[in-house]
Order: C-alpha cells, then sequence, then structure tokens
C-alpha cells in the first residue's frame, strides 16, 4: 500500500464531546479513566485481564493468565468455566431471575417474551436433546436457522455440553452449508422449516435437504424447528421436530466445566484465497473480550432495552446479540425480519414499541435509511434511544451526521466498533462516556489492544499516514487457529508483519490517535457489511459450464459500501448474450447465496495479466469504477486489453 500523507484535506474537523450526563453515569466517565485503564491493561495484562475475568464464574480458577508462543494463545490456563452457565445461571436466584432476557419479533408480528428463568430452562431441554442425540464434548453442531430465539437456544444448549457450534447465515445456500459441514465436520444440523424475509418464506430445511444430497456425509441427525409451517420433508430415520424433541426430555441438565481453551464456535469467514475459513474461538477469552466489551462500549444498564439488528449467523450476531449481552444479564431485543416490512418505518416503530434504549446497527442500513427518507422516523417517538452503535464497515462522515442528528436527535452518542470475526470482540472503538467522537472515525484501541499502523516495512508510521492496521499483542478473544488448518492460520494473520497480527485492513491515525479505517486492502469485499471473497466468486463463476476466467472486484458503491463487478471471459465459441448474464449471477447466488449476487458481469475477450500470469485487480477495479486507470502498467503482458476492457460498452 503506498504511504501517502493525507494531512491537508482529509483531517476530520467536527468533535462531539460526551455530554455530561452520560459521562457522570458511565462505567468509564472520563478520557483520564480511559487512559489510565488503557495503560494498566498494556503495561500489566495479567492483573488486568484477571481482575475482569474474576467477574464471570469459573468453576476452577486459572493458574496461569497468558502463555504465549507467537502465534498460538492460551488464555486463563487451566481455568474451568461454562459460558452457557455464565449467561443463564448465573442470574437465576438474583432480581434478574424474571426479567426479560429476549424480547422477540416475529417479521409478520407475533411477539414472544423469554426471562432468564425460561431461557434457562429451554436451553437446559436442548441440551438433553443434544445428548439424547449422542452429541458429545468438542463435537461440530450446525445451526442454520432464521432469527428466532430458538437460534440463541441452540447456541447455548451446545456451549451447555461442551459440542463446538458452527452457526451458517441463513442467506447462504445449501452448497456454501455443504462446504461448513464437510469442513467442520459436523454431526447434527439445527435448523427450521424455513424464516420469514420480506414476506415471503426462506426453505431453510431444504437447503439444508440439498446440502446433505451427494457425498458421504457425517451428519447422523438433522433437528428442525417450525416456524413457518410450510410442508417440509422429513428424512425417516434422520430429521426430527424441535418440539417432538423436546417433549422426550426434562429440563435438568447441569452446565458442564470446560477447559477455558475448549472451542466454543467455529465460524466461517472469507478470506482473500480459497474457501471460506474456519475460524475458532475457544471458551474463557472469549467470554471475557464479549462480556466486558459490551459492558463498557455500550455502557450496559440492567433497565437497558439492547438491540443488535446484525444476524446470528455473522459474529457481531454471536458477541453482540448472544454471548456478550447475556453474561451482562441485559435485556436484548431480537428482531427476525427485514427492516422495510411491511413499510419502511418497521425499526423505528420496534424502538417506539419497546422503547430500545441501545440501538447497534451497520452502515449500509443507515445509509438505506437515508435514502428511504426522514419522513419515516419522525413518525415514531425514538426518545427512549440514549446510545448508538455502528458496525461492519468504515461510516461515511454524512452517514454518521444523520445517523446522530435523525435516529439519536442530537442527544446520543455513537460508538463506531471496528473490530472482525477473527477478533471476536470489539478492538477499536470510543467509550460513551469517555471518549469524544469523530464522524467517521473508529476512535481509539479498547483495553488491552495493542493497534498501530505500520508501512510495507512493518515500521509504524506517523500521523496521517496511511498504512496496514497490526494488533501487536494477543488479546483473550483472539481467534485462536483456522479450524483444521494452523498452517494458513499463521501465514495469513501472522506472516505479513513480523510479531503482529494483520487485520486486512488499511488505516492512517490522526495527530490524536484516532484511527480512520480504510477498508481492506486485500482481495476480500466488504458488501452491505458482508465479507466476500473475490476468489469466492470467482471460483463460483468459473464453476459454470461456459466460463472460462473469471476475475472479481468492487466498486464504490453508494448504498452497499462496495458492489460485487465481475469480468468473465468465455469458452470459445460461447457467445456473450443478456441471458447468460442472467444465468451467470443465478448460478453466483446459488452457489453462495444472495448475499453474493453480482452487480454486474461484464464479459471480455482477455484478462489483463502480469506476464507471471496474475489477474491485475487494481486496474480491473479502476475500470469497474468507470475512471482512468493510472499507476504502474508495466507488468502488464498485452497493453491492448486494457483499453478493449476500458472501451466495451455493456
Ligand atoms: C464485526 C465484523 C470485518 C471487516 C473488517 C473491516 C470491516 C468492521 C468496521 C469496519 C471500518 C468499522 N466482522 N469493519 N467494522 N471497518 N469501521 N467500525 O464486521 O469479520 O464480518 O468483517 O469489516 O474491513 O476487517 S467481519
Amino acid at each position: 500500500m503506498s504511504s501517502k500523507n493525507i494531512e491537508s484535506h482529509l483531517v476530520e474537523k467536527r468533535v462531539f464531546k460526551p455530554s455530561r450526563d452520560f459521562s457522570k453515569k458511565a462505567r468509564i466517565g472520563s478520557m483520564a479513566e480511559y487512559q489510565k485503564l488503557w495503560e494498566e491493561s498494556i503495561a500489566k495484562p495479567d492483573k488486568f485481564w484477571a481482575r475482569e475475568a474474576s467477574e464471570l464464574l469459573w468453576q476452577q480458577k486459572w493458574s496461569k493468565v497468558l502463555e504465549w508462543k507467537e502465534p498460538f494463545a492460551k488464555w486463563f490456563v487451566g481455568g474451568h468455566l461454562n459460558v452457557s452457565e455464565n449467561c443463564l445461571d448465573r442470574h437465576l436466584g438474583t432480581p434478574r431471575q424474571n426479567k426479560a432476557a429476549i424480547l422477540w419479533e416475529g417479521e409478520p408480528g407475533e411477539k414472544r417474551t423469554l426471562t432468564y428463568q425460561q431461557l434457562h430452562r429451554e436451553v437446559c431441554r436442548f441440551a438433553n436433546v443434544l445428548k439424547a442425540h449422542k452429541v458429545k464434548k468438542g463435537e461440530r453442531v450446525i445451526i442454520y436457522m432464521p432469527m428466532v430465539p430458538e437460534a440463541a437456544i441452540a447456541m447455548l444448549a451446545c456451549a451447555r455440553i461442551g459440542a463446538t457450534h458452527s452457526v451458517v447465515f441463513g442467506g447462504f445456500s445449501a452448497e456454501a452449508i455443504r462446504d461448513r459441514i464437510s469442513d467442520s465436520q459436523a454431526v447434527l444440523v439445527i435448523t427450521c422449516d424455513g424464516g420469514y424475509r420480506r414476506g415471503s418464506v426462506v426453505p431453510l430445511k431444504k437447503n439444508v435437504d440439498d446440502a446433505l444430497k451427494g457425498d458421504a456425509q457425517t451428519v447422523r441427525g438433522v433437528i428442525a424447528f417450525k416456524r413457518t409451517g410450510q410442508e417440509t420433508h422429513m428424512e425417516q430415520g434422520r430429521d426430527t421436530w424441535w418440539h417432538d424433541e423436546m417433549a422426550k426430555v426434562d429440563a435438568n441438565c447441569p452446565a458442564i466445566p470446560l477447559d477455558s481453551e475448549h472451542p466454543l464456535f467455529v465460524l466461517y469467514t472469507s478470506g482473500s484465497t480459497g474457501k471460506p475459513k474456519g475460524i475458532l474461538h475457544t471458551t474463557g477469552g472469549y467470554l471475557v473480550g464479549a462480556y466486558m466489551t459490551t459492558k463498557y462500549v455500550f455502557d450496559l444498564r440492567d433497565e437497558d432495552v439492547y438491540w443488535c439488528t446484525a444476524d446470528i449467523g455473522w459474529v457481531t450476531g454471536h458477541s453482540y446479540i448472544v454471548y456478550g449481552p447475556l453474561a451482562n444479564g441485559a435485556t436484548i431485543l431480537m428482531y427476525e425480519g427485514a427492516p422495510n416490512w411491511p413499510e419502511n418505518d418497521r425499526f423505528w416503530k420496534i424502538i417506539e414499541d419497546y422503547r430500545v434504549t441501545i440501538f447497534y446497527t451497520a452502515p449500509t442500513a443507515i445509509r438505506a435509511f437515508i435514502r428511504w427518507g426522514d419522513q419515516w422516523v419522525k413518525k415514531h417517538d425514538l426518545s427512549s434511544l440514549r446510545l448508538l452503535g455502528s458496525v461492519g464497515e468504515p461510516i461515511n462522515p454524512e452517514a454518521w451526521m444523520w445517523y446522530h442528528n435523525v435516529i439519536g436527535g442530537g442527544r446520543c452518542p455513537i460508538v463506531d466498533t471496528w473490530w472482525q470475526t477473527e477478533t471476536g470482540a470489539i478492538m477499536i472503538t470510543s467509550l460513551p462516556g469517555a471518549v469524544p467522537t469523530k464522524p467517521g472515525s473508529a476512535a481509539l484501541p479498547f483495553f488491552g489492544v495493542d493497534a498501530v499502523v505500520v508501512d510495507d516495512n512493518g515500521d509504524e508510521v506517523g500521523p496521517n499516514v496511511g498504512g496496514k492496521l497490526v494488533i501487536r499483542k494477543p488479546w483473550p478473544s483472539m481467534l485462536r487457529t483456522i479450524h483444521g488448518d494452523k498452517p494458513r492460520y499463521k501465514k495469513t494473520y501472522w506472516a505479513e508483519v513480523k510479531g503482529a497480527y494483520f487485520a486486512g485492513d488499511g488505516a492512517r491515525r490522526d495527530k490524536d490517535g484516532y484511527f480512520w479505517i480504510v477498508g481492506r486492502i486485500d482481495d476480500v469485499l466488504n458488501v452491505a457489511g458482508h465479507r466476500i471473497g473475490t476468489s469466492e466468486v470467482e471460483s463460483a463463476l468459473v464453476s459454470h459450464a461456459v466460463v472460462a476466467e473469471a476475475a472479481v472486484v468492487g466498486r464504490p458503491d453508494d448504498l452497499k459500501g462496495q458492489a460485487v463487478v465481475c469480468f468473465v471471459t468465455l469458452k470459445q465459441d460461447v457467445t456473450a448474450t443478456e441471458q447468460l448474464r442472467e444465468d451467470l449471477k443465478k448460478h453466483v447466488r446459488h452457489v453462495i447465496g444472495p448475499v453474493a449476487t453480482p452487480d454486474e458481469i461484464r464479459f471480455a475477450d482477455a484478462l489483463p495479466k502480469t506476464r507471471s500470469g496474475k489477474i491485475m485487480r487494481r486496474l480491473l477495479k479502476q475500470v469497474a469504477a468507470g475512471v482512468t486507470v493510472t499507476g504502474d502498467t508495466s507488468s502488464l503482458e498485452d497493453l491492448s486489453i486494457l483499453a478493449k476492457l476500458a472501451a466495451k460498452e455493456d
């Protein structure tokens, strides 16, 4: 990445100080307090983390806080605990026992409330169902469900018996499920007959059936929760209904003590090469990270109604719908469907109805809200809100200002939280009562996070110089490895920059040390907050019979952040038609899922390559964006290709 000084025109001038009222009540109420704790967390991590971890319930205390043999970390070594016990049992016998843990609303409008006691009972029963299916500690369970409480129940039930869950986002296709089953060697799949999305039914169980067709499978059974009630095929001897299973078991299921480093979940995420990587998170460190970031970043109170709009299939749903908030004894709101169903004001209606106090969403959603217009917001009373959050991609200052003024009524702090599937928990953020915010900046490193921006030699750069974002110290909720592939773990994250974790993002820090995240600098797209590897889309395209070669790049998009643009060369004697273009889009949807649908397919006679045969994506990006191709083209094998691509009228 080129390092260029951009001070003069890019430094953001606006600064928003936390209100005195917010600071007074906040856990961290001043910049001085933040700094003192951050310095302690870096200088004396053992002391700092031991104090935080002590707030959780350990069945056996750890003997050592950290064992670090780069790049392999063990946190709270020798400690035993259970995540489900920390999220549930710990609140029983306290005033939280009969407090709502989950307030749920279905897209068609049904409402359900589960208190901590009720949630505990459901989790215990479902854990007994898992045991009845002979799911053993350490075995993997796939969860492919819509946003229903049962998704959280299934996750917590796995955690209770030490099974490792792998949640697959409901927007992924049968083939994506199959890949994840085969990579994780899962023994059980938990799903639903269907889920509601924008008024129609998504056939989840059918996708699972399709995923299980074909090659030898490790899956012994499928349990389906009845959500939509549509006709559903049930495979004799393999498939059973959730309610039938639950009727057979009792609610007595003690949480088993698990080693702090026991695998809690594997979550697949896109990288720059090959198939999605199974990011492995373990028990103690992950829970400490999720718990304490939720506590400090959202400054959660018992009275809060906390709503994170993410899907449970992404890491945000894991850490900030399920584990972090429940470990804090919070009331979480869970909504099943789309923000524009039946109309564009569904979210604002929900905030008004439930008196939501904390709202955590993504910039791509905010940009859609802006487009839909303020009138949808103005119809509702949002005065209950006290804190707003943003996650998933850089938030542009305009969207930040709109969020602040129109949703937050100018009164709510915004926490712009930078983190990743790999980091497990929030890494760079402001703290709402302590750190002044600048629209567009994720602000400062969280406790224990030694984040810096470095150049290609790995040396830290000065203020306002762009470079690679790296983390120089291990942190409790860090990924432990890529499931089944230690060499890839080392190579992807710990080889790019010596002695540091490389995030794959570009960033700069301003003179106040604030981080301005630029976005991915590898071949990973961020489409509406979803990570999609260009190589995944390319291999999906090439798997189509008529495609010879494909190169996929992102094009800046006002709404989605990035749009998926595919350059495709066809096999000999195949004619490029409009129909084929539609077929290829459909094909990608089928192979990966709707999240990866190409926005544009451009047929080409050839792709620009270096002499060694590497596709020059840098050039294709410029072509896709419609800008003049600049920069070094000396390694390009055939210059005329570029001229043809740019001239091509679609
Ligand atoms: C939580 C999540 C991770 C990638 C990451 C960034 C981008 C996420 C922000 C952000 C700028 C933010 N996990 N990203 N949050 N960029 N500001 N506040 O999104 O694994 O799915 O994606 O998302 O590029 O590397 S993720």
